[in-house]
């Protein structure tokens, strides 16, 4: 499931990983339950400004004209974008978290008891309401200059356990 700037993940790398694309959002029905996987980004109502560069980013026309330019500007602009998210990751005033009331909405209509989702980098449980929660995970750093994290969730008979990988 692509985040924020991996919206060009194409299917040749996709099948030289051997990973499966997901819709976001996807519903996952195990074990009694189904539960609603999102990256998160676009539950983030208030953050505005990501959210119309989101929108700019998935226009095929867009993406097309990307591509014909070189790699290094591709390099560069990604590099762009990169520094301008962790820019704004700094300004809490502008990071906004999930809506909680869109959370619902989605959940309702797709019948799910849970949202798991990252984005925010606000790793936590909250219920939503009774019997609904939404599960937020870590944002994956393993070998960067801030500490160490990579947490995972394993759904089984008995419910989600959250896990800490490579750390
Ligand atoms: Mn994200």
């Amino acid at each position: 499931m692509p985040g924020n700037r991996d919206f060009l993940l194409g299917s040749e790398l996709l099948g030289a990983c051997g990973v499966a694309l997901l819709d976001d959002p996807t519903v996952l029905q195990a074990h009694g339950r189904r539960v609603l996987l999102s990256h998160g980004d676009q539950l983030c109502l208030a953050d505005v400004e990501y959210l119309h560069f989101r929108a700019q980013v998935r226009q095929p026309a867009w993406q097309a004209d990307f591509l014909t330019r070189s790699l290094r500007e591709r390099l560069d602009l990604a590099r762009a974008m990169r520094h301008a998210s962790r820019q704004h990751q700094s300004d809490p005033v502008v990071w906004a978290d999930v809506d909680p009331a869109a959370a619902l909405a989605w959940m309702r209509e797709t019948q799910c008891s849970d949202l798991v989702h990252g984005h925010t980098h606000r790793p936590g449980r909250h219920e939503l309401a009774p019997g609904l929660q939404r599960l937020v995970l870590s944002d994956w750093e393993v070998d960067g200059p801030g500490d160490a994290r990579a947490q995972a969730l394993r759904l089984s008979r008995t419910g989600f356990e959250p896990m800490n990988l490579g750390v």
